[in-house]
């Protein structure tokens, strides 16, 4: 498209000449046609970062001198990914940037490429926090947040023959540091370890904390854009430090060593994301990292608040702080010990500000994700925080009792403290004023299980916020040509207003509007072809229905019930190699936590089932499998928009929402879904016309427990289900994969734990459908749109919009 020089163009183009050219002169005494492309997408990172710097004062005057409520969102992870082009789109400045760069011969496309892909997250939970930014600045709510400047992201994924292989993610040097800015003057310290002291000091009580591990948190300052406004907000992320000031009592006492080890302790906090994700490792650096992130915050957001107000009183009408899962839940006793060691509030007054102050978000059911800590571990490395912790404690099941009296189990089950451990989701409920799941299931389910007491006795504390995504970025950005048709159609007001999709419903008889769909569908596929043979070298065929699940390596959400189904449909095809079938690809990307053997296992066994079918040229025309590599934000962008069919299959009841279900819908995508987390309310929005559900429910799979799961019985009844298990013990490409069949059939404890064999029959019969549908060019163009029409309620500005005027009493700022 041809761009239109207007005279705000040209002087914005004059603008961004002028600061571009100081950058390379002062970072690299050189001139834009001395610059190289790397020096060059420095210079414009820092160009953009300094427009952003500006807009981003004025929001915090304006909500300074508006006294606005703000929140703070504490959050262990924010999965960014790429965001250059969404600044320079958000601030309406692609085609300026275009312009001056083509002068000197640079592609504004191969600068985006420059970017590295900052994997500060592991999956769902990190990058919803990366959409609720864009949301919040796009609806002009004043938010921050807060986390930890990891000087390693998620690891890099290399595949070497079937194994998962990681690599450091090593994102700062390497042209990710150009975005943020140092702010040494807010430097805070965090103290760890040590001893606590009591002592009356006219009329209050003092405590000191002595002999104690200091570590310097040093904030960088990441700038987030809104959509259409000049709303700038902040990400403060902590870097860890050793405070370069050398203790000399310590070395004077000959505590070389100790001294020594503080500074190695310092420095270790801020350097890895932990990379398990929905599982909890109870490792004592993982909780420094918590409290590291959760006092340096705090002392950030009470310092300007009582910079402004004066005083501390007022918070909860100032201030709402939010934790985005049990991560940094303690933020509530480190929001006590400040009210009260250092502003001397008494317990009552601290404690009805934290609980007015603080909200939670449960993102997870799973047991083996609920943080739990060593009792003793937590006090010696938090002693006063632990102090603190038990009296929240002992307050609490003095209350509950009073509920509930005589029923210890109860208050047993309640308590933060119970049998040596801290609970930390039980610290997080008895500490916030609201606790909301993520999705109407998951919310529900919340309320009947593992909050099931705490309903009893707060009910109004509990309520639902179903998550959303940033569709700018996943439907606008990543799939510029559905947003042209979309933009065409319906008009651009669903940019700002994604309600207004649903005005593309009225298309869905538009014979011509449904051909274009498929276009640009086919081009998308096209596209993500050549993608991923330049990048990764693999070859696939465009004309085959693409058939994806991408999302984190999990038993519960069940690659392997998706890898039975394939191995049963490829038997099929080796048996009878002349059946009429459309070829497809199924695809696969999905990171493993670098301990989860099981989970690597399954990549392993897709990996291979794929190698023995190239070998196959009569089956590979019919089908094929491949196992992308190194899933991140950037190759969900290019994936995501190429694919025909969405996989959300988790065993019912286990999938807080899903976030991944809702960038296919709105992408066209189809869904094939069990009736979990949000695919529930999308179902419902749709109407089983535009879904393929299937599967037990949440309800059947409990009764199914209960009962006595034996999978044996689903493997013995169905003749199909018992060849595909079968085929495991010979394996595929000369490697057996018995291990997985016993996982499935003869397990020491329960075998197949998330009822892969249950829902296997269901699953293979739902393909059935999903093939039929897609012969039926017409209804299949229809399904897609109607995906389309139904997803804006599936953005963040709703969720956001949700969370601000039901959870946080926010507004936009004027
Ligand atoms: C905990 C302790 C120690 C180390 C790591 C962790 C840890 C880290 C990450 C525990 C859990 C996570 C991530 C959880 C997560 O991503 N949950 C997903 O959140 C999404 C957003 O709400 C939901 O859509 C998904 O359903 C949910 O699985």
């Amino acid at each position: 498209m041809a761009i239109e020089k207007t005279e705000s163009f040209e002087s914005k183009k004059e603008e961004t000449a002028e600061v571009i050219g100081s950058k390379l002169s002062r970072y690299f005494g050189i001139s834009p046609e001395e610059a190289d492309e790397q020096q060059m997408y420095q210079a414009v990172v820092m160009s953009v970062r300094d427009v952003l710097a500006g807009y981003n004062k004025e929001l915090i005057a304006k909500t300074k001198q508006q006294s606005s409520k703000q929140v703070f969102y504490l959050c262990m992870e924010f999965l960014m990914g790429r965001t250059l082009k969404l600044n320079l789109n958000n601030l309406g400045l692609e085609d300026v940037y275009r312009d001056y760069l083509s002068q000197y011969g640079f592609s504004l496309d191969a600068i985006y490429e420059r970017e590295p892909d900052p994997g500060l997250g592991n999956g769902g939970l990190g990058r919803l926090a990366a959409c609720f930014m864009d949301a919040l600045a796009s609806q002009d709510y004043p938010g921050k947040g807060f986390s930890i400047l990891y000087e390693y992201g998620l690891f890099k994924q290399r595949i070497v023959d079937g194994e998962q292989m990681e690599l450091p993610d090593i994102w700062l040097p390497d042209g990710g540091e150009c975005w943020l800015v140092p702010r040494q003057d807010k430097k805070v310290t965090v103290n760890f370890g040590g001893t606590v002291r009591e002592e009356w000091r006219e009329n209050h009580l003092e405590i000191i904390q002595e002999g104690c591990t200091v570590v310097e948190a040093i904030p960088y300052d990441m700038f987030i854009s809104g959509a259409g406004t000049r709303t700038v907000n902040t990400l403060r992320l902590w870097k860890a430090t050793d405070p370069d000031t050398f203790d000399m009592q310590a070395f004077s006492q000959g505590q070389y060593v100790k001294a020594m080890e503080d500074r190695a302790m310092a420095s270790a906090i801020s350097k890895v994301l932990y990379p398990a994700d929905n599982h909890h490792e109870g490792k004592l650096l993982r909780l420094s990292q918590q409290y590291f992130l959760v006092s340096a915050s705090l002392q950030n957001i009470l310092g300007n608040h009582l910079a402004q107000y004066k005083t501390l009183k007022n918070l909860p009408d100032k201030v709402a702080i939010h934790i985005n899962d049990t991560h940094p839940a303690l933020a509530i006793p480190e929001l006590m010990r400040i009210l009260m060691d250092q502003h001397h509030f008494s317990w009552d007054e601290a404690w009805d500000i934290t609980v007015h102050t603080i909200s939670y978000t449960n993102h997870t059911v799973l047991p083996e994700a609920l943080e739990v800590w060593n009792e003793n571990l937590f006090a010696l490395k938090l002693p006063r925080i632990h102090m603190i912790v038990k009296e929240i404690n002992e307050r609490f099941c003095r209350e509950a009792w009073n509920c509930n009296v005589g029923d210890w189990n109860k208050v047993g089950r309640m308590a933060i403290l119970d049998h040596g451990m801290v609970h930390m989701a039980n610290l997080s409920v008895i500490g916030s004023h609201h606790i909301n799941g993520v999705s109407e299931l998951h919310s529900d389910i919340l309320k009947k299980t593992i909050f099931r007491d705490y309903y009893d006795m707060y009910p109004r504390r509990f309520c639902n916020v179903t998550n959303g995504i940033a569709h700018r970025k996943w439907l606008c950005y990543s799939n510029p040509s559905l947003a042209a048709l979309l933009d065409e159609t319906i008009g651009t007001g669903y940019r700002k207003n994604p309600e207004e999709l649903e005005k593309f419903s009225a298309y869905s008889e538009d014979a011509s509007i449904l051909q274009r769909l498929e276009d640009i569908k086919r081009r998308n596929k096209h596209d993500f072809a050549g993608y991923i043979k330049e990048t990764k070298g693999v070859l696939i065929d465009p004309d085959s229905i693409f058939d994806v699940q991408a999302k984190r390596m999990h038993e519960y959400k069940r690659q392997l019930m998706n890898a039975l189904h394939i191995i049963d449909w490829y038997l099929r095809l080796k048996e009878n190699p002349d059946m009429d079938v459309r070829p497809k690809t199924f695809l696969f990307a999905a990171k493993a936590a670098p301990g989860y053997y099981f989970a690597k296992d399954v990549i392993r066994l897709i990996c291979y089932i794929g190698a023995e079918i190239e070998k196959d040229p009569a089956i590979r025309k019919k089908m094929r499998v491949v196992f992308l590599e190194n899933y991140n934000v950037t190759l969900a962008e290019h994936l995501i928009p190429a694919a025909d069919i969405s996989e959300q299959i988790s065993l019912a009841g286990k999938e807080a929402s899903g976030t991944g279900n809702m960038k296919f819908m709105i992408n066209g995508a189809v869904t094939i879904g069990t009736l979990d987390g949000a695919n529930v309310e999308m179902a419902e929005l749709l109407g089983r016309d535009n879904i393929f559900i299937f599967g037990h429910t949440a309800q059947e799979v409990e009764e199914l427990w209960r009962k006595g799961y034996s999978s044996s019985d689903y493997y013995n009844r169905n003749p199909r289900l018992k060849r595909a298990v079968d085929a495991l013990q010979p394996g595929f490409n000369g490697r057996s994969f018995a291990d997985i069949g016993k996982y499935l059939l003869y397990s020491v404890g329960i075998s197949d734990p998330f009822m892969c064999l249950a829902d296997f029959d269901f699953f293979s019969e739902a393909h059935e459908r999903v093939r039929a549908a897609y012969e039926d060019r017409g209804r299949w163009n229809r399904m897609a749109l109607q995906n389309i029409a139904k997803a804006g309620f599936f953005a963040a500005d709703r969720c956001i919009r949700q969370y601000a005027e039901n959870i946080w009493h926010i507004k936009p700022v004027e």
